[in-house]
């Protein structure tokens, strides 16, 4: 009876389907962040367990917004069914429900203002897995001879009473073993699941040769430009269209002028399958610096660099999402207000040594990209870009740890998300050469 038990388990294990991989699993909530309209928003897509029924969207706002409607379409991409309906940014948002017919590959496009993005996700439920069916079922062979048994009159006769115990027993014995073992037995995927790739991806996706420039080609001072990001598999000349969401958000992209003044983290559009789109004004002319972090799906997160140049004049600074600044001097001062000033252990920093930088935030900060802080560093040559993150539960200070490459100066922002923005400190540090070298 162990052996036949053994062979049943044995063969569960063996006859199951590989798990394939999704950017989100069955049930839970998609979150990209965006930024449309000039604001820093969160779509949240929340997950379902039942299809035909409705799609719960909402759409988190990180920054001062007074009504900004949102549209919304879902569309089908199997049969092309569309349902739309509207949406407001809120810091709390209300969740708006769409009615969605089938599972499998969705998109969703946002519209607001004259700016449109399309995001594709697909809508999953979760499926049995045959573990359930196997403890289920065990009980319910064994339930149904034990009572089967009882009404029979089974135990006045003892060798069926004894085929009837050993069956029950096999039947509870299963369930059990299924339960113990289930952890190891891979879930079914999904309903509405990509279809596992036939060809082997064992080596992985190769890297994407990513394009960033902006329209017009050489962007005016204090006049808004595009910044845009195309995305080409080499091995295939085509776009790219599988990015998975990293941090919520498909990319995320850093602005900084050669100075560190002028600073955005931000998170394009995808506008096309393998277009990025973000909108910007600079104040100033001079040299800009755009780093991309973005992550194809089975290859790995990708750091991208470009450069560009503002011409034109100084403008008054637009709507700057860094902190107010208390001269002008040329160098990013250490902000005012109530964040106070970075602290540094050690307070100078040694190459290739970890060090401990600490800031104090105020009370109601909420996570943000799925962080409570987030620590941006460039090199003053723009060359080296690093970005961590502070993972714990918000509190009353952020801290990271981070070790700078090699001695130089480098820049420096802390970011963290409050109740109804989200806060840049910006600070250098001069980082030394260890006694060693
Ligand atoms: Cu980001």
């Amino acid at each position: 009876m162990i052996r036949v038990l053994c062979l049943a388990a044995a063969l569960v294990l063996a006859m199951a389907a590989p798990a394939a991989a999704h950017n989100v699993t069955a049930g839970a909530d998609l979150r990209i962040a965006q930024t449309i309209a000039c604001a820093e928003v969160t779509v949240v897509v929340k997950g379902t367990t039942r299809v035909p029924g409705p799609l719960r969207i909402g759409v988190i706002a990180y920054q001062p917004v007074s009504g900004l409607p949102i549209g919304l379409e879902v569309r089908s991409v199997e049969d092309g069914h569309t349902v739309t309906g509207t949406v407001q940014a809120a810091a709390n948002p209300q969740y708006t429900q769409l009615q969605v017919e089938r599972t499998g590959p969705h998109e969703l496009k946002l519209s607001a203002g004259n700016e449109t993005a399309v995001i594709p996700f697909r809508v999953l439920v979760a499926r049995g897995s045959a573990g359930d069916f196997l403890i289920y079922g065990g009980l319910f062979v064994a339930a149904i001879l034990l009572v089967g048994g009882l009404l029979s009159g089974a135990p006045a006769r003892p060798g069926r009473a004894m085929a009837m115990a050993a069956g029950a027993a096999a039947g509870v014995t299963v369930a059990a073993m299924v339960v113990v073992f289930e952890s190891q037995i891979p879930a079914p995927p999904p309903e509405g699941a990509a279809p596992t790739p036939t060809t082997s991806t064992a080596g992985g996706r190769p890297y994407v040769q990513a394009r960033m420039e902006t329209l017009p080609a050489r962007p005016e001072a204090g006049e808004e430009f595009t910044l845009r990001v195309d995305l080409i598999d080499g091995s295939t000349g085509r776009s790219v269209d599988d990015l998975t969401a990293h941090h919520e958000a498909l990319a995320h992209v850093v602005v900084t002028s050669e100075d560190g003044r002028y600073f955005r983290h931000v998170h394009p559009l995808r506008t096309a399958p393998g277009h990025l789109e973000v909108r910007l004004t600079a104040d100033r002319p001079g040299r800009y610096l755009a780093h991309a972090e973005i992550e194809r799906e089975d290859s790995g997160g990708q750091l991208v660099a470009a450069d560009f140049t503002v011409g034109g004049t100084a403008k008054a600074s637009q709507k700057a999402d860094t902190v107010s600044r208390s001269g002008q001097t040329g160098e990013p001062a250490t902000p005012a207000g109530p964040t106070g000033t970075p602290r540094l252990q050690p307070a100078v920093p040694v190459a290739g040594r970890p060090t401990t930088i600490e800031l104090g935030t105020p009370a109601g900060v909420r996570t943000w990209l799925g962080m409570t802080g987030h620590l941006l560093i460039r090199s003053q040559d723009g060359r080296f870009f690093g970005h961590v993150h502070e993972m714990g539960a918000p509190r009353s200070r952020v801290r990271f740890t981070f070790s700078f490459p090699e001695p130089g100066r480098y820049l420096a922002w802390v970011q963290y998300a409050t109740a109804d923005r989200i806060v840049t400190a910006p600070f250098t540090v001069n980082v030394t050469a260890s006694e060693a070298q």
